[in-house]
């Protein structure tokens, strides 16, 4: 049996690919447990600098296995205990990662698919994806941070008509919209992900990902709480060598060689 998993690690990226292809990279509970353990790698091993994730075949994820959830199955499933032991560490473990994730959105990303996409910091997505809020198709409502990333980045009335209708949203308009960063000609999306993945893992690793921090602290924040975080978080970095490194560079005109550190 294929592994639900394929994991690659060059230049400092690691490259994590959602290998179901035939029910479109949908979540089982291995899957789960192999991306978690993927994740967790990414944010310990000190070689790894930026993170890609994709999907193979024609989806990128079409969120949970519904398979495992089949009613004539008698075995009630409690969703409550699937989403707290499953889903919500896996995305909280993701935002609190101070590396890059970038997602490369290879077709179809629906329900809790869609929203793992979103949680990631930059969302290439290729020409023909399409972004499927399909919870209320099956009587459900966003999970995996949907309800939250929809509202911060689109704003309520998107978000809950996106939500309702399950209509399904083309990359170049996620794009229009500000939800993802950029929609790529499907054939250019890999080499466009991991020139970007490439770039960040030689980069400041270090500021890179505390600017991750700081502009995700941005959304519960005050104006004040704000200004004093970008303080404290600067104070440290004023004292890292990549911050010693990229001024001596930018003063000696050569490009600078960041350690990450
Ligand atoms: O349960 C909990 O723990 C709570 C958490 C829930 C999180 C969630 O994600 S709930 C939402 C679950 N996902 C969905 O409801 C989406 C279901 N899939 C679809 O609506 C459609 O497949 C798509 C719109 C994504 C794509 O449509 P299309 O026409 O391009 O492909 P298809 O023919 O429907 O699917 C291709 C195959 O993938 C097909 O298998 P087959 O017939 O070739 O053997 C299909 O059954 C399979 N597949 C697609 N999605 C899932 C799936 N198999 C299991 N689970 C799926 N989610």
């Amino acid at each position: 049996m294929s592994k639900p998993l394929l994991t690659s690690l060059a230049d400092g990226v690691l490259e994590i690919t959602l290998n179901r292809p035939d029910q479109l990279n949908a979540f089982t509970v291995e899957m789960h447990q192999h991306l978690r353990a993927a994740m967790e790698d990414a944010r310990d091993n000190p070689q790894i600098r930026a993170i890609i994730l994709t999907g193979s075949g024609r989806g990128f994820c079409a969120g949970q296995d519904l398979s495992e959830r089949d009613p004539s199955k008698k075995e009630i499933v409690d969703l409550k205990v699937t989403l707290s032991t499953n889903y919500n560490p896996l995305i909280r473990m993701m935002r609190a990662m101070e590396k890059p994730i970038i997602c490369a959105v290879n077709g179809v990303a629906a329900g809790a698919g869609a929203n793992l996409a979103l949680a990631c910091d930059i969302v290439l997505a290729a020409d023909n994806a399409k972004f499927i809020q399909a919870f209320s198709k099956i009587g459900l409502i966003p999970d995996a941070g949907g309800t939250y990333t929809l509202t911060h980045l689109l704003g309520e009335a998107r978000a809950k008509a996106l939500a309702m209708t399950a209509q399904p949203l083309s990359a170049q308009k996620a794009e229009e919209w500000g939800l993802i960063w950029q929609c790529t000609p499907a054939d250019e999306l890999m080499d466009e992900a991991r020139k970007l993945a490439k770039s960040l893992a030689s980069s400041a690793t270090l500021g890179i990902g505390k600017t991750k921090q700081v502009i995700q602290a941005a959304s519960t924040n005050s104006l004040d709480q704000q200004l004093d975080l970008e303080a404290e978080t600067q104070g440290e970095l004023g004292r890292s060598a990549d911050f010693k490194e990229g001024v001596q560079a930018f003063l000696e005109k050569r490009p600078a060689s960041f350690t990450g550190k």
